[in-house]
């Protein structure tokens, strides 16, 4: 029978003194007059909001920022970017975005420091003269790449440090930057409820709350504002879930041609991955997406204390012990089965008893 703690042995698992933004790093903030700010290829609720109260924040401090996405984020968080500030590359970068880069002084890259998460984007900040500088809080990323890199494994989301650099900066919390940062730490706990929902997950909400941010609010836009055809194919994923090892692996796969016969986009499928987890025996679940024939994006996600992260990595991915992606390319049948493979491989080293 499973164990289950309810308390973390050891106590409390983060100081607050490990989220405190290095000085060098603030200074660069400082200094920015036209930062240039990005985030990961299909951003999601963190990397949104992280961009989205940053580009606010620096503009208090008297910056003219611009923010470039590389993709459109989910539907069910657009609401904390009314005012559009995050522009969506359609496609490859044109002139226009290189001018962007010629006229900006600095580049600050949020929720990744992966090079190759930067996706059309790379080229440019590869080859500009401008400082790079980061946020971030995933593991193992290209941190020469950067000028000035902070990067917190440890920490909850990166919108959490994007709060304790602009308090630091002495930025007001206004509502715009409040409910975008109240919806990156949200999301990136699963809504306050994965291994990464510390103290410094529930300080920063705490203080996001105080600023007015309304949690139910916010919970109904994002979790309870699926539409039917979506809610169909979340249907059609759990109908058809697959379990190896006891139900200690659960997994299903999602193809184009049911997001096509549903008419479901994929920014729609977020937190599909999740509803897999709620199968009691599962230590390890994971969702393979096919994005185009022979191409598939492959979430995974631990429950226990399995770290899936070799995983991801072995499939050239990455992200986090208990959250972590990567992408594979070959037939439905040989990824299953590799996936399989590397996920039950990862089961019987972490089990003491084999
Ligand atoms: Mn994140």
């Amino acid at each position: 029978m499973r164990k289950r703690n309810f308390v973390n042995a050891g106590g409390p698992v983060d100081s607050t003194d490990d989220f405190s933004p290095p000085e060098a790093f603030l200074e660069k903030l400082r200094l920015c007059r036209a930062p240039l700010i990005i985030a990961h290829i299909y951003p999601d609720g963190d990397a949104l909001g992280s961009a989205v109260a940053m580009h606010h924040g620096l503009t208090a401090l008297g910056a003219t920022p611009r923010t470039l996405l590389t993709h459109r984020p989910p539907e069910t968080v657009g609401f904390i970017d009314p005012d559009g500030v995050a522009e969506v590359l359609d496609g490859e970068p044109d002139a226009g975005h290189q001018d962007a880069f010629r006229a900006a002084d600095t580049v600050i890259v949020l929720d990744t420091s992966e090079k190759e998460r930067l996706g059309r984007l790379l080229p440019l900040i590869d080859t500009t003269a401008l400082e790079v500088i980061g946020i971030d809080h995933h593991l193992g990323g290209d941190a020469a790449f950067f000028d000035e890199l902070w990067c917190v494994p440890g920490s909850p989301s990166t919108g959490n440090l994007v709060l304790r650099a602009l308090e630091a900066l002495e930025v007001e919390i206004t509502d715009r930057i409040a409910l975008p940062l109240f919806v990156a730490v949200a999301t990136d706990t699963g809504w306050f409820r994965f291994s990464n929902s510390s103290q410094e997950a529930y300080s920063c909400a705490s203080k996001l709350v105080a600023r007015g941010v309304d949690p139910e609010a916010v919970h109904r836009a994002i979790f309870e504002s699926a539409s039917p055809a979506r809610t169909r194919l979340l249907g059609r994923l759990l109908a058809d879930l697959r379990s190896e090892e006891g139900g200690k692996i659960v997994f299903g796969i999602s193809r184009m041609a049911d997001r096509v016969l549903f008419d479901v986009e994929m920014e729609e499928m977020d937190g599909f991955v999740d509803a897999l987890g709620q199968v009691g025996e599962a230590e390890i679940v994971f969702l393979v997406v096919e994005l185009s024939p022979g191409r598939y994006k492959v979430s995974l996600r631990s429950k226990g204390q399995i770290s899936i992260h070799p995983v991801a990595a072995r499939f050239g991915g990455g992200g986090h012990a208990k959250a972590a992606g990567c992408r594979l390319e070959g037939s439905e049948e040989e990824i299953l089965e590799s996936l399989v493979e590397a996920t039950r491989e990862q089961l019987a080293a972490s089990d003491p008893s084999s």
